[in-house]
């Protein structure tokens, strides 16, 4: 039986997560923040409960849509949010933007904006634990959408063939962009693939944030003491459009109605209920980090532009490229 201690955290960044990105979404209509917004609301618990699973010196590594692995990994509210106001006390001094926050400091290795390109980046820093014969852990995650991309494969089948300590995680949200999941892959479960690079499966319903950090565990700690890769599919939902721009016109409304009765944050509010947390309590945790989406808002708004001359050294040779 889980307890309300072990729960309360973990409820905490969710709840973090979502209040961070629908201030992002307003600001974003405010035009606050250019370029594109790929929301994670409705996806909070794969995430957070997957990174429960990790020790420190884990590293994480994702796609665009990657607030919410950022700040489960342990970057400041305000280092994303200057980040997505495109300004300089950002993660990447404003200069990334969404699509590409980036926390050495915390081992998170971005955000990347091309489908499936970061899957065989994750396995050389696998390899790289490896090779130095640390005991790190990175967890890879990537959408259904990344599945039939040549670079999961390659990355796969070298991580099986080299036991690379890694844990990949496709989070199945049911769509690529528009496309449904049944127009992309040919199996109707990525997790179905792992045996043809001979390694372990999962597959299962992220709703529950206990439950994916239970479940990620074991194949985090497979990594860790076997040194064997895990592919893992995560169901999930996100009930926002791919990206701010789209109206989402290729699911019905009674569709996204029915996926929201299941809202992971809610459902993680209703656990602490049901374990003994009391309600003025998850009260006052909620004013709390209210406050701290606000004080990121502020400190976004009134953070300066990032300084024209770091334009050219961080296009080229200058000092971050080394
Ligand atoms: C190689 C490549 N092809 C196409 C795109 C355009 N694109 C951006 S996101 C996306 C859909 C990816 O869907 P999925 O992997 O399921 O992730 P989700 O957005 O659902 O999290 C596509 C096709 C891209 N960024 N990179
Ligand atoms: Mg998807």
């Amino acid at each position: 039986m889980p307890t309300a201690s072990e729960l309360k955290p973990l409820y905490r960044q969710m709840q973090l997560i979502r209040r961070l990105e629908e201030e992002a979404a307003r600001a974003y209509a405010q035009g606050k923040i250019g370029g594109f917004l790929h929301l994670y609301i409705g996806q909070e618990a794969a995430g957070v409960g997957a990174l429960a699973a990790l020790e420190k010196n884990d590293y994480v590594i994702t796609t665009y849509r990657d607030h919410g692995i950022a700040i489960a990994k342990g970057m400041s509210p305000r280092s994303l949010m200057a980040e997505l106001w495109g300004k300089d006390t950002g993660c990447s001094r404003g200069l990334g933007g969404s699509m590409h926050l980036f926390d050495s400091k915390n081992r998170m290795l971005g955000g990347y904006g091309i489908v499936g390109g970061h899957i065989p980046l994750a396995a050389g820093v696998a390899f790289a634990s490896k090779y130095r014969d640390l005991k790190e852990v990175t967890l890879c995650f990537f959408g259904d959408g990344a599945v039939s991309i040549a670079g999961f494969h390659e990355a796969l089948s070298l991580a099986a063939l080299w036991k690379l300590p890694i844990v990949f995680i496709c989070e199945n949200n049911e769509y690529s962009m528009g496309t449904p999941l049944s127009r992309t892959m040919s199996v109707d479960d990525a997790s179905k693939k792992a045996p043809g690079y001979g390694i372990p499966g999962d597959q299962f319903r992220a709703d529950d944030v206990l439950d994916v950090r239970d479940r990620i565990r074991i194949a985090v700690d497979r990594a860790r003491n076997e040194s064997m890769p895990t592919l893992v599919e995560l169901r999930t939902y996100r009930f926002r459009g791919h990206s701010m721009s789209d109206p989402g016109k290729y699911r019905t409304p009674e569709e996204l109605e029915e996926r929201k009765q299941k809202d992971p944050v809610h459902r993680a509010r209703e656990l602490l209920l049901k374990l003994g947390e009391k309600e003025e309590s998850i009260k006052a945790l909620e004013a709390e980090i209210e406050a701290e989406v606000e004080d990121a808002i502020k400190f976004a708004d009134e953070s300066p532009e990032p300084k024209m001359d770091l334009l050219e050294p961080t296009t080229y040779d200058g000092p971050f490229a080394a």
